[in-house]
């Protein structure tokens, strides 16, 4: 389904959670994140002016370099959501350990506490050259806290109970792709009214496509399935497939996904027979999981392989898993392979 140029202009994001019924709860923090993704925005497009672009010279968790941006960012999330007291536990990529929330106040109404797993700063590799990046957030709801707070197994156990997902695209405009259960929708920033505007509800990911995102540098790394299904796809129209593919690969999961809901495809970051990449490279908690709840409530299908995405436990707070999301009829090729080959 091609984005509607339907622009509704009187439709704010406040408004939009109103319509939808969306808890005070809920509401805040999605705002919360929208009013961090506008900061992030702001400081991204005079990171090239400030000096900003480049490395800090420190390593994260993750054992990747991290950006002055990725600081910045995360930062700049944790301080919003300072302002969240239903966000009671914090998992960030750029911060090892769970964080609780110092803004936070647990509820003794379950449905008011939540965990919000965030990766502040996606792509930061591209920030030095001026190409995609983009903030991805999970809502978990923790329901009943025993003890004082809640602890890094609580928030495996609210992975099963994701109510809320979203990501903020640092591109040529900035957008908010959000779901909060049941459609996806689109918003985009006004920079004249300082705040995210309805673009698109209800937004559709194509069951067919003709396009795939993967790193082609880790070819031979690749599992039987997933080589077989690209061989498959680039063989074209005289191939098994009976049609021509397109192939693209930003450097940033937003971007990939960010197409599957333009024109539909599939994007796939496979577990790699490579050192520290035997399970892949994205993180469950705030890559996989929310990605596969926007794409899974947009009509696609969001896989690990035999499995699928939602509906796993993970086991660390950083935990990588194969990716496999996009059009149903794609993926669905996919599992069947992963299924018959392993
Ligand atoms: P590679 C960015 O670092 C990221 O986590 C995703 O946004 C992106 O899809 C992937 O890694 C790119 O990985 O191995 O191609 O650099």
């Amino acid at each position: 389904m091609s984005i509607s140029s339907k622009n509704d202009q009187n439709t704010d994001l406040a408004f939009w959670l109103k319509n939808q019924n969306a808890s005070s709860a809920l509401s805040q923090i999605v705002l919360a994140m929208a009013e961090a993704g506008i900061e992030i925005a702001h400081v991204a497009k005079s990171a090239a002016l400030d000096g900003k672009s480049g490395a800090a010279g420190i390593v994260n968790v993750q054992g990747e370099e991290q950006k002055d941006l990725d600081i910045i960012s995360n930062d700049i999330v944790l301080e919003h959501l300072k302002k969240c007291p239903s966000a009671i536990a914090l998992v960030s990529e750029e911060v090892p350990e769970l964080l609780i929330n110092p803004g936070g106040e647990i509820s003794s109404d379950d449905e008011k506490n939540y965990a919000i797993c965030f990766d502040p700063l996606d792509g930061s590799s591209n920030i030095e050259t001026n190409s995609a990046i983009g903030t991805i957030f999970s809502v978990l709801q923790l329901g009943v806290i025993n003890g004082d707070y809640p602890d890094q197994n609580d928030v495996f156990a609210a992975s099963k109970n994701q109510i809320a997902a979203g990501y903020i695209y640092y591109g040529p405009a900035t957008l908010l792709i959000l779901t909060i259960g049941k459609s996806v929708a689109m918003f985009a920033f006004s920079e004249v009214d300082k705040q995210f505007f309805l673009v698109q509800d209800q937004l559709t990911i194509p069951k067919t496509a003709s396009e795939y995102s993967i790193n082609m540098a880790y070819a031979r790394f690749w599992d039987a399935s997933t080589t077989t299904y690209i061989n498959d796809c680039q063989s074209g129209k005289p191939g098994p497939r009976g049609k021509d593919f397109n192939m693209r690969w930003s450097g940033a999961m937003i971007a990939d996904v960010h197409k599957l809901f333009v024109r539909g495809g599939v994007f796939i970051y496979p577990a790699l027979k490579k050192p520290g990449s035997e399970t892949g490279k994205l993180r469950f908690l705030y890559e996989a999981l929310p990605m596969a709840m926007l794409v899974e409530n947009a009509g696609g299908k969001a896989i690990m392989g035999k499995q699928e995405i939602s509906g796993f436990l993970p086991s660390s707070l950083h935990q990588r898993v194969p990716v496999i999301l996009g059009s149903k009829e794609e993926v669905e090729i996919l599992q069947n392979l992963y299924r018959q080959k392993h």
